[in-house]
């Protein structure tokens, strides 16, 4: 991990502490100041632009830092970094990273909870902006190889609650109040921050792994439901066929380029499955090359049908040293060609198999797949899934047409499935509070 270079006076400042706390000195040191930027300072700084904060020199070394603000005022020991981001956010935090409060001193490396997301330019000129970047909150700071094992620095279960609930519940412009429902895939936002590190070929927007007040950033959502396209791709733009990525400098092309953006990844099939579940991972492939497929921390997978033939990933590109892709729900898969509607499982033909697959999926909300029996593609697996099955009921990919009197049959099955079913999913609904 790098760090931000500190400065000599900072060095000085530190050695000087630590000789204080050698010596047992007690000196009366003067209260942080929170860098309390008003209204128009706020509004009269440029949004930062995403291609400037994650650009490389030609050896592949960050060139960015937070922005430092001088004219304000001064914060002894420390400085004002603040600077705005403008973005769509590209996930729903609660399907990447578990925040549940989990406060402990010690071991080190226990972060607790964690928040997490991405958001990515409007902008739709690569000359303009390109690219993205994620925002993301610890718990226990003091249990950070910065800062162990010195606990002050992490929030207590209390705290982090409250702090988490500041960002899934940020202030709309429009109304002037906290949104009600929480923040969002498609929602406009601009982050008013004060910290950044760089870690793992990124910088992160973030509080520099301190809970002070001066190194908080705040979320304003703009504008909600902003359509967020992502960009199609496949294995080739990112990776040579030896299997290496394609990194480039300049961001240009390559993997570099596709960082922090909402990509569609075409074309692959499962190479290895390294944990198919909450917080899982998978390996896909293209035939020559591999990519990793980190999953979301959401319990939805550990029921979901991992997918099965060609299929397409809808996700955030990402690194994390090397490139990979974030995919936070089930329902991010889906097949690469048309299947025929109600073939769950991909093989060529709608049968029994199908149906059993729905019935054991039946009435999953939000994140169902088209191999868990969402053929509608409503991520839910329910009557109307079963009725598109009926339909199709027989019919295999060498037939165009139907085989006669479909209905009869699929009907009685679906029937049978949809009873015997009906209670598992009221279960499954009242166990998920759905
Ligand atoms: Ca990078
Ligand atoms: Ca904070
Ligand atoms: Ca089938
Ligand atoms: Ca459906």
């Amino acid at each position: 991990m790098r760090k931000r270079p500190r400065s000599i006076l900072q060095c000085m400042v530190f050695a000087a502490a630590a000789l204080i706390v050698f010596l047992g000195i007690s000196v009366a040191v003067p209260a942080f100041e929170p860098a309390t930027l008003t209204e128009a300072e706020w509004a009269s700084l440029d949004y930062t632009l995403f291609s400037e904060m994650q650009a490389l020199d030609g050896s592949g070394n960050y060139i960015w830092g937070p922005p430092v603000q001088y004219s304000w005022t001064q914060y002894a020991p420390d400085y004002p970094q603040a600077y705005k981001l403008r973005g769509v956010v590209l996930n729903d935090p609660a399907k990447m990273l578990d925040s549940t409060a989990q406060y402990s001193e010690g071991p080190k490396g226990a972060l607790g909870g964690l928040w997490q997301v991405y958001i990515q330019t409007t902008e739709t000129d690569p000359l303009v902006d390109f690219g993205g970047a994620a925002l993301w909150m610890g718990q226990n700071y003091g249990n950070h190889p910065w800062h162990y094992p010195y606990y002050s620095y992490s929030y207590s279960n209390e705290q982090w609650i409250a702090e988490i609930a500041e960002l899934n519940y940020p202030i709309d412009q429009a109304t002037g109040l906290p949104v009600t429902e929480p923040l969002r895939p498609g929602d406009l936002i601009e982050v008013r921050a004060r910290g950044a590190v760089y870690y793992n070929g990124k910088f992160n927007c973030n509080e520099e792994h301190t809970n002070e007040e001066y190194r908080d950033f705040q979320i304003i959502v703009l504008q909600r439901d902003v359509p967020i396209e992502p960009v199609d791709i496949t294995l080739a733009d990112v990776k040579y066929s030896d299997n290496s990525f394609i990194v480039d400098y300049s961001r240009a092309t390559g993997a570099e380029f596709y960082q922090s953006q909402y990509v569609t990844l075409h074309n692959v099939t499962i190479d290895s499955v390294t944990s198919w579940g909450t917080y899982g991972g998978i390996v896909v492939t293209d035939g020559a090359r591999t990519f990793d497929i980190k999953l979301g921390y959401n319990t939805a997978f550990d029921g979901a049908e991992i997918p099965s033939g060609t299929f397409d990933i809808t996700g955030i590109f990402d690194q994390e040293g090397t490139y990979r892709m974030w995919a936070t729900s089930p329902a991010d898969f889906t097949p690469s060609s048309a299947l025929i509607a109600g073939d769950a499982n991909g093989d060529g033909t709608v049968d029994e198999d199908d149906a059993l697959r729905l019935a054991a999926h039946w009435g999953l909300g939000d994140d169902a797949s088209w191999y868990d029996g969402d053929f509608n593609g409503d991520y839910r697996v329910d009557a109307a899934d079963a009725a598109i099955l009926a339909a199709n009921w027989g019919e295999t990919a060498a037939e165009e047409s139907p085989v006669p009197e479909p209905g009869v049959l699929a009907l009685g099955l679906i029937g049978v499935v949809a009873i015997g079913f009906a209670c598992r999913g009221r279960q499954w609904c009242q166990a998920r509070g759905v």
